[in-house]
């Protein structure tokens, strides 16, 4: 049997968190390897673990995969939570990049400088309550089952339900108007394996605080 994923990332959420849900919804488990140091970074790259000197980097099942999406859709194909045909799997990459597209702005805000976070934040809000959540609340409305495609469990909805999650850590009121999306949280949520990783002590990693950020900039060197 092949020994368990190993994450190679910084101790943060950034490009990982969303790898980290979707091996923990599926029900596998993972280690994990932090980066503290930029030299930690280095000498991935100087042993050639990095094909474009970046992580994201899991090892599974003998490969050394890089790149986001390529990782998520690694997993999710092999746990079954990629839809049935090519058309389920054309909707779930959609649904999947459109929570990608917000994630980003999100992840991005700490980085914006000072005198622009107003503005950004505001637009992290505004994009949330008129462009994402009324999407995806309109495909639920559509079809009027339990998750986003085909009736069955995807990682479209794990995507979505850990953004949901991290609008709600910037403002809870931004989910008010949407109940299908709260009934999708709470069903998602309630899923024994999901259930699990939100609990205190699991792998799920906190909001960027100061102290992170000031880490990942010294791994990464912005
Ligand atoms: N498209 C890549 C982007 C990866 C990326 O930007 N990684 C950052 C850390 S979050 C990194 O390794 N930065 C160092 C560098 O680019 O040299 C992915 O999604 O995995």
């Amino acid at each position: 049997m092949a020994g368990k994923p190993k994450l190679h990332y910084f101790n943060g959420r950034g490009r990982m968190e969303p790898i980290r849900w979707l091996l923990a919804a599926a029900g596998v488990e993972f280690e994990e390897t932090f980066l503290e140091a930029p030299e930690d970074l280095e000498k991935l790259r100087k042993d050639g673990y990095l094909m474009f000197q970046q992580v994201p980097m899991v090892e599974i099942d003998g490969m050394k995969l890089v790149q986001t999406r390529a990782i998520l859709n690694y997993i999710a194909t092999k746990h079954n939570l990629y839809g049935k045909d090519i058309k389920e799997r054309a909707l779930i990459d959609m649904y999947s990049e459109g929570v990608a597209d917000l994630y980003e702005m999100i992840m991005l805000f700490p980085l914006c400088p000072p005198d622009q976070k107003g503005a950004k934040m505001a637009q992290i809000k505004e994009r949330t309550t008129n462009r994402y959540f009324p999407a995806f609340e309109k495909v639920l409305k559509s079809h009027g089952q339990d998750y986003l495609v085909g009736n069955r469990l995807s990682k479209a909805d794990i995507h979505l339900v850990e953004l949901i999650y991290t609008v709600e850590e910037i403002d809870p009121s931004l989910l008010a108007n949407f109940p299908l999306l709260k009934a999708l949280k709470t069903r998602i949520s309630n899923l024994p394996t999901v259930k699990k990783f939100l609990q205190p002590g699991s792998q799920r990693k906190p909001p960027l605080d100061d102290k992170v950020l000031e880490e990942a900039r010294r791994i990464f060197k912005f």
